[in-house]
């Protein structure tokens, strides 16, 4: 009976709440749901509304006309206007855009099919988690509603305990990326705007009691005290304990949860090897709780400024980095640990310490695997140009793709700035937007920099970095495209920057385009020439910028943006990169390398 309870109540909690996200999720027990998919395509959502416009999953007993129906005509005369078997496939994940020529330019809904069976056993809970669908979900479980999620960019879970069967499921997904004004990102980016399930779909299984989610990093300005906490899904007080254990810092650790399921701690350590670019140390770490074994490797880093320094573990750094877009060899939204390493390979040849994950949470995949390389992350959400500030609901959007971010990934030592916005146009109602991103931030992990790309002001030929925001932001970034929009390339070496700031400045973009083979004249648009000559001369001009504590150039390699048309030039792509989308380098490849080569003897 009280199994029934349980299960009665977790199937209502299932269709009403948004549910507290799973992490790690891999090193869990999952099922990939990965592969092959069918999908119809609905421009007119007529999987969605009926005739008269009402939604079909509002009604008590939604029609067998509603897609995520899955429904099959039972006899000869049945008039059934969609199939799912008969309909065409594609893998997931993926793109559509990327992988069905006509639906290169297609923004709107497509709905998307899996089928499969599952034994779940008596006294296990399953859930099923969806890392990232661009941009709205709605995600159904044998004709029953899960959610609506929004955001292209964060992953989300639901349980299914109480839904799935041992044979034939149908998880059916609409995925909508139509843009929207008061949608972050905005309706207007110079990206492309890759439609449907992106990142991987998994079956998670868990106990009926299990560790969800837990912080284990060193505490703030603290090298010797880690801290953080557990906190347990479906805690009862029958077994209060969960272990935690580094062997290699002799750290075995009980802790008590408290009855709201969470168990706050702080464990002094002496020896420690800090995590760094350097030394990219990750040590085993292991959650003991019932009879589940969560297992991390998980990197010890402290992470400050003073005054204008960046400091790595109390020593001043210096950030090398490089902007990056997340997409694939074949011009798609990238997602697995070879796109990963094709990518963060090449920062590394360029002589990277540091990459700036522009402009939207990227996969996991990467995180790990900047942790593993030892490169320091910038992580942003797409609070990008012109987004609806004054707009509550826009608010709530940005801040819990933030909170979503965050909770994905602040295991991570590689990640050490939050960025909260990018190129922004101040207002009163910006500022207030930025500043309460700002606070959420600090009130849900203290332990890292805070930071946006901002723009500045031209007063009397001196650039000025002063956009008021920057009090309330731990380092200052600007982009800024000296030579390409505007400005003399000739006379960059007298530009002149000032700011009220006493904080470490980066340049977060800068940089031009040229077409990879494209020769000619150092003042001849679009060659490689130009840019090299743009960043030979924009280098000079940024070393004396005061307080400059890094780079990150715009942008590795050259990537899709509906936004770039000219013909024989762009074709779709912007060609700020240093390598061409076919993987080639450019002659400013080489600039950039040797200025971090110096850089990095310094
Ligand atoms: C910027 C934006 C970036 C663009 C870039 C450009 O300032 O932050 O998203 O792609 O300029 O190429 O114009």
């Amino acid at each position: 009976m009280k199994k029934i309870l349980i299960l009665v109540f977790l199937a209502t909690f299932a269709i009403t709440e948004a549910q507290g996200l799973i992490t790690n999720v891999s090193n869990r027990n999952t099922t990939s749901l990965n592969g092959v998919w069918n999908y119809i395509v609905d421009p007119y959502e007529t999987g969605y509304y009926s005739f008269h416009h009402d939604e079909y999953d509002k009604q008590k007993k939604p029609s067998n006309a509603a897609f995520f129906n899955n429904y099959h005509a039972v006899n000869k005369q049945e008039l059934v206007e969609y199939d799912f078997d008969k309909s065409p496939q594609i893998n997931i994940p993926g793109d559509w855009n990327s992988q069905v020529p006509e639906l290169k330019f297609y923004e709107g809904n497509v709905w998307f099919r899996k089928s499969f069976d599952y034994d779940l056993k008596a006294s296990k809970r399953l859930f099923i988690y969806l890392g990232a669908i661009n941009y709205k979900a709605d995600v159904y479980l044998n004709g029953k509603k899960l959610g609506t999620h929004e955001g292209g960019f964060t992953p989300f879970n639901y349980e299914i305990t109480a839904i799935v069967k041992p044979k034939d499921n149908y998880l059916v997904i609409k995925a909508d990326n139509t843009r929207h004004k008061e949608d972050v990102p905005t309706i207007n980016t110079d990206w492309w705007n890759y439609g449907g399930i992106t990142r991987d779909i998994l079956l998670i299984e868990e106990n009926e009691s299990f560790v969800e989610d837990y912080n284990i990093q060193l505490k703030k300005g603290n090298q010797n005290l880690i801290s953080g906490f557990i906190k347990i899904n479906n805690f009862n007080s029958s077994q209060d304990q969960a272990i935690i254990s580094i062997p290699e810092l002799k750290i075995n650790y009980k802790l008590k949860i408290g009855t709201d399921g969470i168990g706050n701690f702080e464990i002094p350590v002496k020896k420690i090897s800090y995590w760094s670019p350097e030394n990219p140390k990750l040590y085993e770490v292991t959650i003991d709780f019932k009879e589940q074994k969560l297992r991390d490797a998980i990197g010890f880093r402290t992470i400050e400024t003073q005054e204008d320094k960046i400091l790595l573990n109390g020593k001043p750094i210096f950030l090398r980095g490089i902007s990056i877009h997340e997409e694939n060899a074949k011009g798609g939204r990238a997602h697995t640990a070879e796109d990963a390493l094709r990518l963060l390979n090449w920062a590394k040849e360029l002589g990277c310490n540091y990459v700036r994950l522009a402009h939207y949470p990227h996969n996991e995949n990467i995180i790990r695997l900047a942790d593993q390389l030892g490169l320091m992350v910038w992580e942003e959400i797409p609070v990008y140009w012109t987004v609806e500030f004054e707009n509550n609901k826009t608010y709530q959007n940005a801040e819990n793709q933030l909170t979503a971010a965050i909770t994905r990934d602040k295991n991570r030592a590689s990640i050490i700035i939050w960025s909260m916005a990018n190129e922004t146009p101040v207002s009163d109602a910006r500022n207030t937007f930025i500043k309460n991103l700002v606070a959420h931030t600090k009130s849900i992990d203290n332990s890292r920099l805070v930071s946006a790309a901002l723009l500045t002001r031209h007063v009397n030929g001196v650039g000025m970095i002063d956009d008021e925001i920057g009090k309330s932001l731990d380092i200052i970034a600007f982009n800024q495209y000296l030579g390409w929009y505007g400005g003399n390339l000739e006379n960059a070496e007298k530009a002149f920057w000032e700011t009220p700031y006493n904080k470490p400045v980066i340049v977060s973009e800068f940089g031009g385009g040229a077409k990879q083979g494209l020769h000619g004249e150092k003042n001849e648009r679009w060659t490689e020439e130009y840019q090299e000559y743009l960043y030979i001369q924009n280098l000079k001009m940024i070393e004396k910028i005061p307080h400059l504590s890094g780079l990150s150039p715009w942008i590795l390699v050259d990537f899709r943006s509906p936004k770039r048309l000219l013909p024989g030039i762009q074709d779709g792509y912007n060609r700020k990169g240093l390598i061409s989308n076919e993987g080639f380098k450019k002659k400013a490849f080489f600039v950039m390398k040797e200025w971090y080569e110096k850089k990095g003897k310094e």
